[in-house]
């Protein structure tokens, strides 16, 4: 018998990778999705396609919101899951002070309907529960780098809702005897990441610019600095922690750290431009070294009310534990975002690809 999973947020940059790591481990995948007025299902329809060429789909869709306790125990209750990753967030940090009230309904009490939803069904002898975790709560720390056992300091709303998810998830464990991890991951990204992160904003930004389609990428803080991985080496974490014996937490990570504007750099060279510098604060911008066209600006709106600190994890506690270390390097990250943002169309953005087999993905529509 095939196991079951539940993914909540399987419309996400993260959803879409767990979501393919489980069907080719051959689980029966489910997920919850947010009802849109238009298609935001883009990033699975390759799984969908995949499957229709060969046998019944193993990947089905709900409609839900981690902000309706009801419909969140209804489908728990309808997929009897073995496994439920909740992946679901409003996971925009910049966003997250303009919206801190609907922030903390998803991000922090999101998770305690789903522990509550397990609760009440008395399945909580059977599920595994992983929480999205986030480097974002060690915020303002002074140690360096972070690990499990660094204190937290959370600086913006996002992480203050992610925290009490944390702890929620811990105390669900320890005192109901749930198979509940956090998985508390630093910085991960890919081709699929969304497009106002930042990185995923540079790399698209580069790709519009080599196309004539705009002419410089506007930036906030180019000195902030983040510790990197791939998205898909993470969700491979985040799969391993709900194949232990207990429930626990864990750092993932990759241990080493780049500037904003190294990531800038890095990305210019794969179309083969040199950035110079010129300027201080705001009024800095990036220059083609041979041309001198402006290509990188600054602009306040893009600056963050409080900025978290030098976050760089320590993740020898997953790799001792969990056999887990993430492949790809820093320059492997940059190399395929490009590459896929190279290829894309103009204004390249896979969500405006029209799709066609939508519904397809639903149980109920
Ligand atoms: P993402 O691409 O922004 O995806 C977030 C997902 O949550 C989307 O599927 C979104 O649905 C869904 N969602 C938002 N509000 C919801 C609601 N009210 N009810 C149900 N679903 C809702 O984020 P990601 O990068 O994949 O990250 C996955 C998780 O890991 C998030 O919880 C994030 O906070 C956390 N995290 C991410 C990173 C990272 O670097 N990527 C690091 C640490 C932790 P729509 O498609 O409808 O918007
Ligand atoms: O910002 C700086 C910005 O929005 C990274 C989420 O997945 O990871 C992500 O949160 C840095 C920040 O990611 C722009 O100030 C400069 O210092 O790509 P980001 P994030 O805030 O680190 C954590 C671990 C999560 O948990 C979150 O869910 O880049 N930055 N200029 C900019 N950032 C953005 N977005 N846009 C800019 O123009």
């Amino acid at each position: 018998m095939s196991k079951i999973a539940l993914i909540t947020g399987i419309t996400g940059q993260d959803g879409s990778y767990l979501a393919q790591l489980l069907l080719t481990k051959g689980y029966e995948v489910h997920g919850i999705r947010r009802r849109a007025s238009s298609f935001n299902t883009m990033r699975l329809e390759a799984l969908h396609q995949h499957s229709l060429s060969g046998a019944p789909s193993r990947l089905r869709l709900h409609f839900g919101d981690l902000t309706d306790a009801s419909s969140v125990t209804q489908v728990i209750a309808k997929v009897q899951p073995d496994e439920i990753y909740n992946l679901g967030a409003q996971s925009h940090v910049n966003v997250s002070f303009g919206t801190p009230e609907y922030t903390t309904d998803v991000n922090a009490l999101g998770p305690v309907r789903i522990l509550e939803a397990i609760r009440s069904l008395k399945i909580g002898n059977k599920v595994r529960f992983y929480q999205a975790s986030t480097s974002e709560i060690f915020g303002a720390t002074q140690e360096a780098p972070q690990n499990e056992s660094t204190a937290f300091s959370p600086r913006s709303p996002y992480a203050i809702a992610k925290l009490h998810a944390y702890w929620t998830t811990r105390l669900y464990r320890q005192a109901y005897g749930v198979h509940a991890s956090n998985g508390i991951l630093f910085n991960h990204e890919s081709p699929m990441r969304g497009e106002t992160f930042v990185t995923r904003k540079i790399t698209r930004g580069i790709a519009d610019i080599e196309r004539g389609l705009q002419s410089s990428i506007v930036l906030g803080n180019l000195d902030a600095t983040r510790d990197w991985g791939h998205a898909r080496d993470y969700v491979e974490g985040m799969w391993r922690m709900l194949q232990q014996p207990e429930g626990d937490d864990y750092v993932l990570a990759t241990g080493v750290s780049h500037t904003v504007r190294t990531f800038v750099e890095t990305a210019f060279r794969h179309v083969g431009r040199t950035i110079i510098w010129e300027g201080e604060d705001l009024s800095e911008v990036g220059r083609d070294a041979v041309s001198g066209q402006v290509l990188v600006r600054c602009d306040g709106q893009h600056l963050r009310p409080s900025e978290v600190g030098a976050l760089i994890g320590d993740a020898s506690k997953a790799k001792a534990r969990l056999g887990w270390t993430p492949r790809a390097s820093f320059e492997d990250l940059v190399e395929e975002m490009m590459v896929h943002d190279m290829r894309l169309g103009g204004f390249s953005n896979f969500t405006s690809r029209a799709p066609s087999r939508q519904s397809g993905l639903l149980e109920s529509a």
